[in-house]
């Protein structure tokens, strides 16, 4: 079947599917009519006035007359609190137990009749009606809950509440999972429900397939991130405040969380951006390390069609000399787009091509959707049929939704039992060669031509055994299906760290592998929205994230596509993709200009792959994500914290890719400090702004002076870039070298660089003492020095 064939009977299918998915959005109104009774009457409740208090280890708990609160802080200096008894577990972002409490942090009466607890980093203030305020230990407020309120149905069930926060007047807010108008969060409301946007989205869509209660507040008093763990679906408000001019009126700024049901607990992490990523980190689980091919460029298709259109592909980059580490295969290599089965007539031997591909250094990843065909010829819908793995309904009935093999049925990965079914099943893939998998359709996608595109809110779920509903097991359904897929590929083929990505997910998702922009469209404003997505879920813990280069729909101009691929080159994920009537996405495809830049893009992926390798190393180990808004060393600098077309990419290099058509040179806001131009070696002191050239050859990249930057040699061995620091000062930097795609332990090498008369020094430091490189060196802009 040609492309053409193809797209027709896509549409086609589209036809009858759409009757189908009509029937099927009707039939989960109607299990949802029986399963969800209406609310009835509501009773308001607030906590009404402090009545006495417990002290215990961290903190304690004040009592209030119609709830009560608990404190405590914990080792390391995260708060957590927790209305009406909740406790920090359980719960789908922080795994296992959290940390202790810290000993020293005591309960302790205010003079206004409230209580306190104070500690070394972080001061909680509660006063008489509820209101719990988070302080430097300075004093200076950085958070204010207010006293919240709770709405419970007379007849039982959850209760719906809601809390108001105030922030300091100049606070900028981001998080919130990823979001496409980011990634600085305006005023507005952005709704708490993994959601499939039908069809391509921009900027102005939300929510997105990754929402996550979790906000990050930079303001000149300080960064807190705030996480309540609450999985239900909900809605942030978000008014930024506005200072007085010292005239002492300032309106803060205001977050208000409304949520459906679920616990109202939540964390707050006190510091500087580093630190609170740090402890975030530590609390929901280090960032899964993708496999060192992982980081190199990939490229991906939904409807190459067939075998020897990927060998085509493939043989395309080989012929023209340009790198490529792997290629995805999307639903259409399915047999009747059937997960786990492989189309044989068009994909006749896959453990073939995935031989020879490989052969060549490149991987085949493969996509996985979490709908099962319900026909009982299906084999993986007949071992789950006969394990109890599907999702069902109040009264017992398997729950069916329409996606595209058909009516599907939905694995329960919150049950432990089917996430271990189902991990076994990733075995079938690795015998057909892949490297890894794409996990797509998984907020859980159910085709509804009205209402939302997923399963019915009263569908049942295990929830580890607590049982729930899928009001709470929804925007955590992807976060547990990576679970189970992370963990059947560990236990399948234990040598290897497993490479997944999902589009869907939640707070903690970081510990099985990452995440892509999903269905970003074709435009320039899709291109500004790919960036926001990556630094916005970066500072939710999510390091690793890509677009769709060149947008999934349609096609980009030239300019567009190398616009997007040279902002692709810098971001972890590296991937051209696109939809199955889109236009390609090769890079010969655009023009012979247009490859000889893209080449360029790729040659400096490739030169910068060793500190690709130590970013991702360091995501693990400290929680920084490999890509970072320009403040995230000065977030008192009030530019830069409004500043979203650059980042920064680790600790040395500022990227400023060109987001808007014919432009050739652009503005740059620089933190403080010298920083080279990369292309042409001149040397910048910021803070301040610069224009620099941005032509179409490339996007300016500056270097921090003092930096050591792993970079692949010449003869392809490591060695390190060093951009001269202005005399009298040190730099350095941390190198974390290749230690193959198994467990083995990195070993991290730190260097630190100097200029001693007009040279510049590069040492090792080991513990107390430091000796030479001992790796080859290379000096960049030291004819800059002044
Ligand atoms: O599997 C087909 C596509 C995939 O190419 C894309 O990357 C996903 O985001 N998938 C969505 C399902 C169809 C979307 C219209």
């Amino acid at each position: 079947m040609d492309r053409r064939e193809l797209v027709r009977s896509v549409r086609n299918l589209a036809t009858r599917q759409g009757l189908r998915a009509a029937r099927s959005a009707w039939r989960g109104r109607r299990t949802d009519a029986w399963g969800l009774p209406a609310r009835g009457g509501e009773r308001a409740r607030v906590p009404g006035p402090v009545a006495g208090a417990e002290p215990l280890p961290g903190g304690g708990v004040v009592r209030f007359d119609r709830s009560e609160l608990r404190i405590c802080v914990v080792t390391g200096g995260a708060v957590f609190w927790g209305w009406d008894g909740a406790g920090p577990g359980p719960s789908y972002a922080v795994p296992g137990a959290p940390p202790g409490p810290d000993p020293r942090a005591e309960l302790e009466p205010d003079k206004d009749g409230g209580w306190r607890v104070v500690s070394e980093r972080v001061t909680v203030e509660v006063s008489r009606n509820g209101a719990v305020e988070i302080r430097t230990p300075g004093g200076v407020v950085l958070r204010r809950d207010l006293p919240p309120r709770w709405w419970e149905p007379l007849r039982g069930g959850p209760a719906r509440w809601m809390q108001r926060t105030e922030v300091p007047a100049d606070a900028r807010f981001f998080g919130l999972g990823g979001r496409a108008s980011g990634p600085r969060l305006r005023d507005g409301t952005y709704r708490l429900w993994n959601t499939d946007p039908k069809g391509s989205f921009g900027p102005g869509d939300d929510p997105l397939y990754i929402t996550m209660p979790a906000q990050l507040v930079v303001a000149d008093a300080g960064t807190h991130l705030a996480f309540h763990d609450n999985s239900w679906e909900g809605r942030v408000t978000l008014r930024e405040g506005e200072e007085g001019n010292g005239s002492g009126h300032d309106r803060p700024g205001t977050s208000e969380l409304r949520m459906e049901g679920g616990p109202l607990r939540c964390w707050v992490i006190v510091g500087t951006p580093a630190r609170v990523l740090a402890r975030w980190s530590r609390l929901t689980g280090p960032a899964a390390v993708p496999p060192s091919w992982a980081l190199g460029p990939q490229h991906a298709r939904w409807g190459f069609g067939s075998e020897e259109e990927v060998r085509r592909v493939v043989a395309g980059y080989r012929e023209r000399g340009l790198p490529l580490s792997a290629v995805h295969l999307d639903i259409d290599h399915f047999d009747a787009h059937q997960v786990f089965t492989v189309d044989r007539e068009r994909f006749p031997d896959l453990p073939g091509l995935a031989k020879d591909l490989r052969a060549d250094g490149v991987r085949l990843v493969s996509i996985v959707d979490p709908a099962v065909k319900a026909d009982p010829g299906n084999t993986v819908y007949a071992a789950g049929r006969r394990a109890g793995a599907f999702v069902r309904d109040g009264r017992g009935r398997e729950v069916r939704g329409e996606v595209w093999p058909g009516e599907c049925a939905y694995p329960d990965f919150t049950d432990p039992g089917v996430r271990r079914w189902w991990g076994e099943l990733y075995g079938e893939r690795l015998a057909q060669g892949f490297s890894g998998v794409w996990h797509d359709m998984n907020e859980p996608v159910s085709f509804a031509p009205f209402g939302d595109m997923t399963l019915p809110r009263s569908a049942r779920h295990a929830l580890e055994g607590r049982g729930g509903d899928h009001r709470e097991a929804h925007n955590v359904y992807a976060l547990a299906m990576a679970r189970a897929g992370f963990q059947g590929l560990r236990r399948l083929r234990p040598d290897e760290r497993p490479f997944l990505f999902s589009r869907s997910g939640w707070a903690g998702m970081q510990r099985y592998g990452g995440t892509w922009s999903g269905d970003v469209s074709t435009g320039w404003p899709g291109l500004r929205a790919s960036l926001a997505l990556a630094l916005g879920l970066g500072l939710c813990g999510v390091p690793y994230s890509g677009p769709d280069v060149g947008g999934f729909d349609g096609s980009p101009s030239p300019e567009l596509y190398l616009r997007w691929f040279q902002l692709g080159a810098y971001l972890p994920l590296f991937r051209t993709h696109a939809a199955i009537g889109a236009g390609r996405r090769e890079p010969w495809e655009f023009g012979p200009a247009v490859l000889e830049h893209a080449r360029a893009a790729l040659a400096a992926r490739e030169r910068l792959l060793p500190y690709w390798v130590t970013l991702a190393h360091l995501a693990r180990l400290t929680g920084a994500p490999y890509v970072r808004p320009v403040w995230w060393s000065a977030p008192r600098d009030r530019g830069l914290r409004d500043c979203e077309d650059a980042f920064l990419l680790g600790d040395a290099l500022l990227v400023a890719p060109v987001l808007e058509p014919g432009g050739v040179r652009r503005s740059v806001r620089l933190p403080r400090g010298r920083w080279y131009d990369t292309a042409t070696g001149e040397a910048y002191d910021g803070p301040g702004r610069v224009t620099v050239a941005a032509p179409l050859s490339r996007v300016p990249v500056l270097a921090r002076g003092g930096s050591v930057i792993p970079v692949r040699g010449a003869d392809g061995g490591l060695e390190l870039e060093v951009w001269a620091p202005v005399a009298g000062r040190k730099g350095g930097g941390l190198v974390v070298p290749d230690s193959g795609d198994g467990w083995a332990r990195p070993e991290v090498e730190r260097y630190t660089s100097r200029v001693v008369d007009g040279r510049v020094v590069v040492r090792r430091v080991r513990g107390e003492r430091s000796g030479p490189a001992r790796r080859r060196v290379r000096v960049r802009g030291l004819d800059e020095q002044g």
